[in-house]
């Protein structure tokens, strides 16, 4: 192909990087060229230990051969399939397989290519389940002050971020938001979760529900652990109170589990370690390993059946994909989740939660910590910002981490760890002494 421009392969500047500080990357660029169970390899050779399972997502660690296997027989087998109005087998499959592992009730699975398009599926789902029961006027949508889920609008709508907001005019309409569950200055160091404030926090949705009215409201959506604005864990209680008042008023509840999803708190989903049922769980991310994109969203019966109605030769949701449910990453997400069986990956979280959070406190005292937090194998290490440079001191420990052999992420000072799920004792020291190490060094 001719190349009209001139452009080299190895120019960076094509390539406009997501959620990256790209003039800065471009003038020392990080780059992966591999990887194997818990470590990258970088351009330069270097082995980095993943403390991120890349974005969250590769929860069994990478180029497992299972998964890898799959979507190699795949892809020479059937490439692809329409997904509207034809069917291939492993999609049907992969449902009964997600049904099987979902908590009691949530019987019925959409697929997406992402988290964010998992949301917008969920949010339509719940407007559109209303009126298809006769209650319309039900649409409004309530999110949470802190919340992340993902970029599309009806997900920056709902999220609580503001520099993912701010840009983009006015948003959805008819849009509320609960406080966060967070408490600076209050309950530093707290392993877990905080015993108190659960049920007052919960409490704040009975106030929006009164402003706006029970008939008006759609649903509530959450991160049960608020991951991408710092790991905020929730006190004791205040999902089981968000459920409770949902249920009251005829509210649905979806519990966004992109990141807490496929083991990340060492159950299953987050449902099971609060032991609350939601109307849908929102995934993406560790359902395929992070290795295909795929995303999903699980729902109840009651939903489902409700949009079964009319005649049969209609379409009863005017919604999907392009690549919903798509062979080569079905494929990967049955592997996936047997990789995750044969290993005990989804329950390996909870074996392992007191090492890391044990791992993770030791760093209490170390220069900068203002604060620790912890649950499953999530962590995060809130610094101390620079006065006047937010965001300066925690972005340079991570490329320290890059440096040093450690892969870690940061949001605005606050360092977030969540490490596949296979990570060893002594991997966890490791990443754990050189991040300490690194803390030592930071401006
Ligand atoms: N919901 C939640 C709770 C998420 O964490 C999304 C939706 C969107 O998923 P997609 O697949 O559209 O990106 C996410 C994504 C980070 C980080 O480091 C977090 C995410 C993505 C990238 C980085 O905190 N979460």
């Amino acid at each position: 192909m001719s190349d009209r421009r001139n452009v080299t392969p190895n120019d960076l500047s094509a390539f406009w990087m997501p959620f990256t500080s790209n003039r800065q990357f471009k003038k020392a660029p990080r780059m992966f060229v591999g990887a194997k169970d818990m470590h990258y390899t970088t351009s330069d050779g270097r082995q980095v230990l993943d403390g991120t399972a890349g974005l969250w997502c590769v929860n069994a660690g990478h180029c497992r051969p299972k998964i890898v296997e799959a979507i190699a027989a795949q892809a020479a087998e059937l490439d692809y399939a329409p997904a509207f109005q034809m069917g291939h087998p492993k999609a049907f499959e992969l449902a009964n397989a997600l049904v099987g592992m979902a908590p009691e009730g949530l019987n019925h699975v959409m697929y997406t290519n992402s988290g964010s398009e998992s949301v917008e599926t969920a949010l339509k789902a719940a407007i559109a389940y209303h009126r298809v029961k006769g209650e319309g006027a039900r649409s409004r949508l309530i999110g949470r002050e802190r919340g992340y889920h993902g970029v599309n609008f009806g997900g920056i709508s709902v999220g609580g971020i503001v520099t993912n907001r701010k840009m983009f005019g006015t948003l959805l309409g008819g849009v509320d938001h609960m406080p966060h569950t967070h408490t600076p200055g209050k309950n530093q160091f707290t392993r877990g979760e905080r015993e108190t404030g659960g049920e007052d926090l919960a409490s704040e949705l009975e106030r929006i529900i009164t402003l706006h009215d029970a008939s008006t409201i759609a649903a509530v959506i959450v991160e049960p652990v608020a991951g991408s604005t710092g790991v905020l864990i929730p006190p004791k209680g205040y999902l089981k109170k968000l459920r409770e008042i949902t249920k009251k008023h005829g509210i649905l509840l979806i519990f966004d589990e992109v990141i807490t999803g496929f083991g990340r708190v060492g159950t299953p989903f987050a449902a099971d370690y609060f032991d609350v049922t939601p109307d849908m769980i929102v995934c993406a991310k560790g359902l395929t390993n992070g290795v295909i994109p795929m995303g999903a969203v699980l729902v109840t019966s009651e939903i489902h059946d409700a949009f079964m109605q009319g005649p049969e030769h209609m379409i009863e949701f005017f919604h999907g994909y392009t690549y919903s449910g798509n062979p080569i990453a079905s494929a990967a997400g049955l592997a996936t989740l047997e990789t995750y069986k044969e290993e005990g990956l989804l329950t390996r979280g909870a074996e392992m939660a007191k090492y890391w959070e044990d791992a993770l406190h030791s760093l209490k005292g170390l220069p900068h910590v203002i604060d620790i937090r912890n649950l499953g194998l999530i962590g995060a290490v809130e610094l101390e910002p620079i006065a006047g440079s937010p965001t300066k001191r925690a972005f340079s420990a991570f490329v320290k981490g890059f440096e040093e052999g450690i892969l870690i992420r940061t949001t605005g000072d606050i360092i977030a760890m969540s490490p596949p799920l296979i990570i060893s004792k002594a991997q966890i020291d490791e990443l754990i002494g050189k991040l300490g190490s690194i803390l030592k060094t930071l401006e």
